[in-house]
C-alpha cells in the first residue's frame, strides 16, 4: 500500500437531512487519526478542510443545496487530482456521502479502467428522479455512473467515471426501488448482508477482489460507517439495523490491505452528535489503520 497520504476533510452536511456531520472530520481527527497512520511508517499530510457555506437559503432546486454541494466537489476534486500527481495517496475524511461525487471525479482522470468498493448499508444510487428524499447523499454512486443531475455528473469530465462492471457493493441493506431497478439493468455485484452471513466475510472479500482486481487499475474505497452495525457504529444519520460487524470490516480492510489494490478511499458520515463519546470517529480510524496495513503482531 503506498505511503504519502493526503488527508482532506469536508466539513459537509449539506446532503442530507441531519444536522451535526459536518463535525465528522474534527472527530475522526480527535480519534487519532494522523498519529496512526503515522506511526504505521506512512507519511501522512492534512491537507486541511474545504470551506463549505452552511448558510440556510430557501430551497431552488429538487436535489437538496445542489449549488454548494457542486462547488465544493468541483474544489474536492481539483485537489484530489492535484494530489495524486504529486504521489500521494488520496484520503478524504466526511461529511456526508455527498463528497464522494467530488472524490471520484478527482481519482477517475488519473485511471483508464477505475474500480470501485462501496463499503454501505445503502446503494446510493438514486437521481433526481428517483430519489425519495431529494438528499444528495442518496445519490454519489448514480453520479459516479454518469447519471443524475448534469451539474454534479460534469464535475471534472462528463463521462462516466466508473464502468458498472467495476463497482461492488458490499453491506446493502436498504435499497430503494429505482436503485433495485438501476442494479439489475446494469449488472452492478452487490454483496448483500445475505451473501455476507451466508457465505462470511472473508469469502465476499475474496471474491470482490478477483472480480475487480484484473480488469481495474486502481481502486477506490468508499466506506460509509452506516455500513457498519448501528449497535457499533451508532454516531450515522441514516442508521439500518443489521449491519456488517466490527469484527468483519476489520476482516475486510486487512483482507483489502494484504492485497494491496486500494489507490484512494473516503471514510463518511460520522456524525458527532449522534455518536456516544466518538466512538464511531474511533472505528473510522481503528479501520484507517487496518486498510494501511495496521497488524496486532
Ligand atoms: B447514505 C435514501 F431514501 N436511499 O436516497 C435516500 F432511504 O450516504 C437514503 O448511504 C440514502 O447514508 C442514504 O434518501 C445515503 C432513503
Ligand atoms: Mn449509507
Ligand atoms: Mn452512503
Ligand atoms: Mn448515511
Amino acid at each position: 500500500m503506498k505511503t504519502k497520504i493526503a488527508i482532506h476533510g469536508v466539513p459537509m452536511d449539506l446532503g442530507q437531512g441531519r444536522r451535526g456531520v459536518n463535525m465528522g472530520p474534527s472527530a475522526i481527527r480527535y480519534a487519532g487519526m494522523f498519529d496512526r497512520l503515522n506511526r504505521l511508517g506512512c507519511e501522512v499530510e492534512d491537507f486541511g478542510d474545504i470551506y463549505v457555506d452552511t448558510r440556510q437559503k430557501a430551497e431552488e432546486d429538487r436535489s437538496k443545496n445542489l449549488q454548494e454541494i457542486t462547488r465544493v466537489n468541483q474544489e474536492l476534486a481539483e485537489r484530489i487530482s492535484t494530489n495524486i500527481e504529486k504521489g500521494y495517496f488520496p484520503l478524504t475524511i466526511g461529511g456526508d456521502h455527498s463528497i464522494s461525487i467530488g472524490s471520484i471525479a478527482g481519482v477517475s482522470a488519473h485511471y483508464e479502467n477505475l474500480g470501485l468498493i462501496w463499503y454501505d448499508a445503502h446503494g446510493d444510487l438514486n437521481t433526481d428522479d428517483t430519489s425519495p428524499s431529494g438528499n444528495i447523499h442518496g445519490m454519489p454512486l448514480a453520479v459516479a455512473l454518469g447519471l443524475g443531475n448534469q451539474q454534479l455528473t460534469n464535475i471534472q469530465h462528463a463521462d462516466r467515471k466508473v464502468q458498472p462492471e467495476n463497482i461492488v457493493i458490499i453491506g446493502a441493506r436498504s435499497l430503494d426501488e429505482g436503485e433495485k431497478k438501476l442494479i439489475h439493468e446494469l449488472g452492478i455485484r452487490v454483496y448483500t448482508m445475505h451473501e455476507i452471513d451466508h457465505s462470511g466475510m472473508s469469502h465476499v472479500i475474496k471474491d470482490a477482489i478477483a472480480y475487480l482486481s484484473s480488469k481495474t487499475d486502481g481502486i477506490h474505497l468508499s466506506l460509509d460507517l452506516d455500513g457498519l452495525d448501528p449497535e457499533e457504529a451508532p454516531g450515522v444519520g441514516t442508521p439500518v439495523v443489521g449491519g456488517m460487524s466490527y469484527r468483519e470490516s476489520h476482516l475486510a480492510m486487512e483482507m483489502l490491505a494484504e492485497a494491496d489494490i486500494i489507490t484512494s478511499a473516503d471514510f463518511v458520515e460520522v456524525n458527532p452528535i449522534l455518536d456516544e463519546k466518538n466512538r464511531t470517529a474511533q472505528i473510522a480510524v481503528e479501520l484507517m489503520g487496518s486498510l494501511f496495513g495496521e497488524k496486532l503482531l
